[in-house]
C-alpha cells in the first residue's frame, strides 16, 4: 500500500485536509480509531467563523450548513443582571458566525470524502508512524479486522487530537510545549426547549460563568462553569436549572426556558501549543497540536485553518515540486494559533470566577467587561477575534 499524504484522525481537521488535497488532485489514506457512529455523534463545538464557512462552502461542503446552520451578526455579554450586546458584523466589516455543530461538519465531509470514493479506515488500532525523518516515512496499525497493515507515504499528517500518537511521535527533545490548565471546567447539557435568546450569551456572575447556546430551534446546549473534579451525578437537573436561572437573573425580563435535559458532561479547560508544529515528514494540525478552553469558541476554527494552510504548501509542493511553503508550515499556522490562544485565554480570564479571586480581581473582571462592551475600539478587538481573523492576514 502506498499514498501520498497519510492522515491520522478523521476529526474536522483530518477530514477536511482529505477532501481540500483531494480538491487539488492529492491522494490520501485517512485511520480513524474510532467507528463513523461514533465520530458522527460525538457533541462538540457549535460555532463556525467566516473564514470556516466560506471554506466550507467554496469547497463544496457547505450546502447543508448554508440550509440548516444559523447565522448570528451578534453574541451577547450579560452581567450585572443585564445582557449587552456585542454588533459583531457592524464591528467586524461584515463578518459573522455561524452556529452549526460539529458532528454536523463531520457528517458532510465524510459523506463528501465517502462518495468520492475517499479512503477513510475506521475502527483501526495501535497505530505508529515510522521513519518521519527519511523521503519515505510509513505508517503501521492493525485494521478493523486486527490484521497488522502498513503503507508508505510522502508525508504523514497528524490530526488525531490531543491524546493523539502524532506529537508524541515528535522527539521529546525536538518540541517545547506550552500548558495552562485553568481551576475549573464547564458542565454542559443538552435540553429539549424553545430558543431562549436569538444570539449566544456569555454570562459572567458571582456564581461563576453561564453560556447559553443552541443547535437548533428545538434544541439548546448551555453550559456552566463547574468544579473539574465534577461527575455528570454531581448535577441533578434541579442543581442545574437552579444554577443556570441564578446566574442568568436579571431585571430586564429575560427568561430561560426549563426543558427536558437529556445529554450531560464535563468539559476540562485547558491551554495548551506545541512548537514546532512539524518534524521531518511530519505535520501536526488542529487539537494534536494546540487547545484552547471552549470559551473563545476557537478550537475548531483553528484545526480549519491548519489545514487550508497544509492543503495550500502541499499542493505546491505536487505542483513545483518546491517545499518552501511546507518547510514555513509551523511559523505561519503559529501565529494564529497565538492570537486565538490569548484570545481563548482573555475572554476565559474575563468571565470566569476564580476559587482563589479577591474583591479587587472581581472588581477588575467587572470593570473590563463595562469596558468592552462600553467602548466601540474594545468592542471591536473582541468582535474581529470571535468572528475571525482573514486567512490573508497569516
Ligand atoms: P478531534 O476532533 O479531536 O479529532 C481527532 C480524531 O483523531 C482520532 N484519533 C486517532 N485516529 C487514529 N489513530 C490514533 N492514534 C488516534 N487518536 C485519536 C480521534 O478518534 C478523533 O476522531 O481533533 P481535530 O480534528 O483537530 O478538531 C478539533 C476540534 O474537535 C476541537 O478543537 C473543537 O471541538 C473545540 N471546541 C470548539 N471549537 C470551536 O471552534 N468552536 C466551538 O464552539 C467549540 N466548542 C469545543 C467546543 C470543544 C469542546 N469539548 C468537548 C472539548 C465545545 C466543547 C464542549
Ligand atoms: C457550543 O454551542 O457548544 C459552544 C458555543 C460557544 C462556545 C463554546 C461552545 O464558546
Amino acid at each position: 500500500m502506498r499514498t501520498q499524504v497519510g492522515i491520522i484522525g478523521a476529526g474536522p481537521a483530518g477530514l477536511l485536509l482529505a477532501h481540500l488535497l483531494h480538491l487539488r488532485g492529492i491522494e490520501s489514506i485517512v485511520l480513524e480509531t474510532r467507528s463513523r457512529e461514533e465520530i458522527e455523534a460525538t457533541l462538540r463545538a457549535g460555532v463556525l467563523e467566516q473564514g470556516t464557512v466560506d471554506l466550507l462552502e467554496e469547497s463544496g461542503v457547505g450546502e447543508r450548513m448554508r440550509r440548516e446552520g444559523m447565522p448570528h451578526e451578534g453574541v451577547i455579554l450579560r452581567f450585572g443582571g443585564r445582557s449587552h450586546r456585542i454588533h459583531l458584523s457592524e464591528l467586524s466589516g461584515g463578518r459573522s458566525i455561524m452556529v452549526y455543530a460539529q458532528h454536523e461538519v463531520i457528517r458532510d465531509l465524510v459523506k463528501a470524502r465517502l462518495e468520492r470514493n475517499g479512503q477513510i479506515l475506521f475502527g483501526v488500532k495501535d497505530v505508529s508512524l515510522l521513519d518521519l525523518d527519511t523521503q519515505l516515512p510509513k505508517i503501521r496499525f492493525h485494521d478493523a479486522q486486527g490484521a497488522t497493515r502498513e503503507f508508505a507515504c510522502d508525508y504523514v499528517a497528524g490530526c488525531d487530537g490531543f491524546h493523539g500518537v502524532s506529537r508524541p511521535s515528535m522527539p521529546s527533545r525536538l518540541r517545547k510545549e506550552f500548558v495552562r490548565v485553568y481551576p475549573f471546567a464547564w458542565f454542559g447539557v443538552l435540553v429539549e426547549a424553545p430558543a431562549a435568546t436569538e444570539e449566544l450569551i456569555y454570562a459572567y456572575h458571582e456564581r461563576g460563568f453561564a453560556l447559553v447556546s443552541t443547535r437548533s430551534p428545538q434544541i439548546q446546549r448551555l453550559y456552566l462553569q463547574c468544579d473539574p473534579s465534577n461527575e455528570p451525578g454531581d448535577w441533578p437537573d434541579a442543581r442545574v436549572w437552579e444554577e443556570l436561572h441564578s446566574r442568568l437573573a436579571g431585571d430586564d425580563g429575560f427568561h430561560l426556558t426549563e426543558g427536558r435535559i437529556f445529554q450531560k458532561g464535563v468539559v476540562a479547560m485547558r491551554s495548551f501549543v506545541v512548537e514546532p508544529m512539524q518534524h521531518g515528514r511530519l505535520f501536526l494540525a488542529g487539537d494534536a497540536a494546540h487547545i484552547v478552553p471552549p470559551t473563545g469558541a476557537k478550537g475548531l476554527n483553528l484545526a480549519v485553518a491548519d489545514v487550508r494552510l497544509l492543503a495550500q504548501a502541499l499542493a505546491e509542493y505536487y505542483a513545483t515540486g518546491r517545499a518552501d511553503s511546507l518547510e514555513r508550515y509551523s511559523e505561519i499556522a503559529l501565529r494564529r494559533v497565538w492570537r486565538a490562544e490569548h484570545f481563548s485565554w482573555w475572554m476565559t480570564s474575563m468571565l470566569h470566577r476564580f476559587h482563589d479571586e479577591s474583591p479587587f480581581h472581581h472588581r477588575l473582571q467587572l470593570s473590563q467587561l463595562q469596558y468592552v462592551t462600553g467602548s466601540r475600539a474594545a468592542a471591536t478587538m473582541l468582535a474581529e477575534n470571535y468572528v475571525g481573523l482573514p486567512f490573508d492576514k497569516d
